[in-house]
């Protein structure tokens, strides 16, 4: 069946796409017998006292939240039960054409129900928590820009179908001037059938996510606001346990657990419960593994809110009022990028919260590379966000981001002065306290000696992480004085590091490599003697040295012995 008629405008297969919806079977499946009148809707005035802090609810607010009965799996439906899909040998070919469209497998999208089923991936402890009977509204806001029809229709499915009806005020589309033609009136009609309130709001220009987020932000009519991405699938009960933590403590923003829709198959894998948000020198949201620290905190249950340090940025709820005090988003930011730690930075330093909640599964489409335009390249527009960022929330540390991405001190940061004041207005803490009581496990080293390249006496080559991975051998090479690769940061607790890389010396004798810092000093614990030059390693004592025997230059570990080649100055000779 499915061949080559594919997506929103091919009429032939569009009910193999979207199937006939029946709205009562719908409702009553939700528990809710249909639209919800204004007086059916719980306006919860929830504690605003922001020292409260418990993790318990009183008692007598306390029920046990009747779950959403979940979507009925259409047996012999691609897809269901959150399975991925598997083309035909023949799609192949159509497949990959159509695949930079939206960097991912449209044609397997579109064979997939926009209802599709999910399997009820939650661990057995998170289906029988209790829930306040009483909990905010909350209004879903989805941006997109040249979105694919099945995709952006699952994310907004798959919020109608789990989510129960008390506590969903509306649903917001916002339109970043998209050019696919589907997107526009026949969207709006679609929409209109859609049994919660659904509106499609448009920006007039190209703004990018954040500027529409706003946009869709200012249209919110409920007390929470719910960001999702426009390619994602809400999995059961996933909206209670957040809305649930900002009814504890109204300055909590909460993430809920990002599974991964494969770009290929469209299969939905359960991501784990046991990571984190953080970042690295060059701004990069990444993924870490939560320390022993914060699962102790937690009682080692796996169940509780997670206390992250950085969220990914796409998928939250935040209380509309408190969105608005802590200052929305930074609208000097471009298309992409850089918002997600800044939101992040922000939370903590002014006083807020960010948590994920285990309990709260949502899948979103990762894709390897992104299917639309950066206007002014992308580039430029990341490294002039990540700026912005790093000029009002980072302190001395944005040195770091500039040092080992030197193309960002040549980007116009624009004015920031608005955001400092709001830095100051807020009273925020500085990025050292944050560093300290959040994230101390970060690769910022907190206290440092120095910040810059490193360079023979001998060679007058400068040692060089040559884009190489965690493992591999350190490089030296000539010095270029631009920083990047050649950048390193020599650290109170004696380790020479670069990005979340350590100069490490597995091998008593030979080539050192760089691998990931452990923070535990031993094979990469350093000592630098300004006098002698020399870079001792603190175990063994022997010295770091510019080995060019080889046919490779490398930097190695050998016996002490006052030879320039052992000899190293730590003197930057460039400007950020
Ligand atoms: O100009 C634009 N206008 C838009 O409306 C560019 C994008 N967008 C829309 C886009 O259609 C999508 O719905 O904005 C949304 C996010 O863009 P993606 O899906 O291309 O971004 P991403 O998933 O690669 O990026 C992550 O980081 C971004 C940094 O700016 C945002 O915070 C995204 O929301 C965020 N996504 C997630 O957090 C999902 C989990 C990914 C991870 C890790
Ligand atoms: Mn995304």
């Amino acid at each position: 069946y499915y061949t080559d008629c594919i997506g929103p405008n091919c009429k032939a297969k569009s009910t193999d796409i979207d199937e006939p919806f029946d709205a009562t079977a719908s409702a009553s499946r939700m528990g809710w017998g249909g639209p919800v009148q204004d007086n059916m809707l719980q306006r919860f005035k929830y504690n605003h006292n922001d020292e409260n802090n418990n993790s318990t609810y009183p008692s007598h607010l306390l029920k046990h939240w009747k779950p959403m009965p979940p979507v009925r799996e259409k047996r012999g439906k691609p897809g269901e039960g959150g399975r991925g899909v598997t083309m035909r040998p023949e799609q192949d070919a159509i497949m990959k054409k159509k695949f930079k469209e939206n960097q991912f497998n449209i044609l397997a999208s579109d064979m997939i129900s926009l209802n599709r089923s999910l399997q009820d991936i939650r661990q057995a402890d998170c289906k029988t928590k209790h829930y306040p009977t009483l909990m905010p509204t909350t209004s879903i806001v989805i941006v997109f820009h040249n979105e694919a029809w099945s995709t952006l229709l699952r994310t907004v499915w798959s919020v109608i179908n789990r989510s129960p009806r008390s506590l969903l005020k509306e649903i917001l589309l916002v339109d970043d001037a998209s050019d696919r033609e589907f997107l526009g009136k026949k969207l709006e009609d679609y929409v209109a059938t859609l049994p919660v309130e659904t509106k499609v709001l448009r920006t007039e220009k190209r703004s990018g996510l954040i500027r529409a987020r706003l946009l869709g932000a200012k249209h919110v009519t409920g007390q929470v606001i719910t960001f999702l991405d426009a390619h994602c699938e809400c999995a059961e009960g996933w909206l209670e346990p957040l809305l649930a933590r900002i009814v504890l403590n109204r300055k909590t923003v909460v993430c809920p657990v990002i599974d991964v829709i494969s770009d290929d198959t469209f299969e939905y894998v359960t991501a784990s419960d046991m990571t984190w948000g953080g970042f690295n020198w060059k701004l990069n949201f990444r993924w870490y593994r939560v320390p022993q620290r914060e699962m102790s905190r937690r009682n080692n249950d796996r169940t509780a809110p997670l206390r992250t340090p950085t969220m990914a940025g796409g998928l939250f709820s935040i209380d509309k009022d408190y969105f608005y005090e802590l200052g929305s988003y930074d609208e000097g930011m471009d298309i992409w990028g850089g918002e997600n730690l800044e939101m992040s930075f922000r939370i903590w330093m002014c006083g807020g919260t960010l948590e994920i909640s285990p309990c709260s599964h949502v899948g979103h489409v990762f894709r390897k590379s992104t299917p639309y335009t950066f206007p002014g390249g992308t580039s430029h527009i990341v490294n002039h966000n990540n700026a912005r960022l790093a000029e009002v929330w980072m302190d001395e540390w944005k040195n770091f981001y500039y040092a080992i991405n030197p193309g960002a001190s040549n980007v116009e940061v624009g004015d920031v002065s608005d955001r400092l004041a709001l830095r100051e207005k807020l009273k925020c803490k500085s990025f050292r306290w944050y560093l300290e009581n959040i994230y101390p496990e970060s690769q910022m080293p907190l206290d440092y000696y120095y910040l810059g390249e490193i360079k023979n006496v001998e060679s007058q080559q400068c040692l060089d992480t040559m884009s190489r991975k965690s493992g591999e051998k350190a490089g030296m090479s000539y010095c270029h004085g631009l920083g990047g690769n050649q950048v390193f940061a020599y650290t109170k607790r004696s380790q020479i590091m670069s990005d979340d890389n350590c100069l490490d010396a597995s091998n008593i004798v030979g080539p050192v490599s760089l691998i990931r810092c452990h923070g535990l000093e031993g094979n990469q614990a350093w000592v630098y003697d300004l006098k002698e030059m020399t870079i001792k390693h603190k175990t063994t004592d022997q010295c770091l040295e510019h080995s060019m025997s080889a046919d490779q230059y490398t930097a190695i570990l050998n016996e002490c012995d006052g030879s320039r080649s052992q000899q190293w100055t730590m003197k930057s000779n460039f400007h950020w």
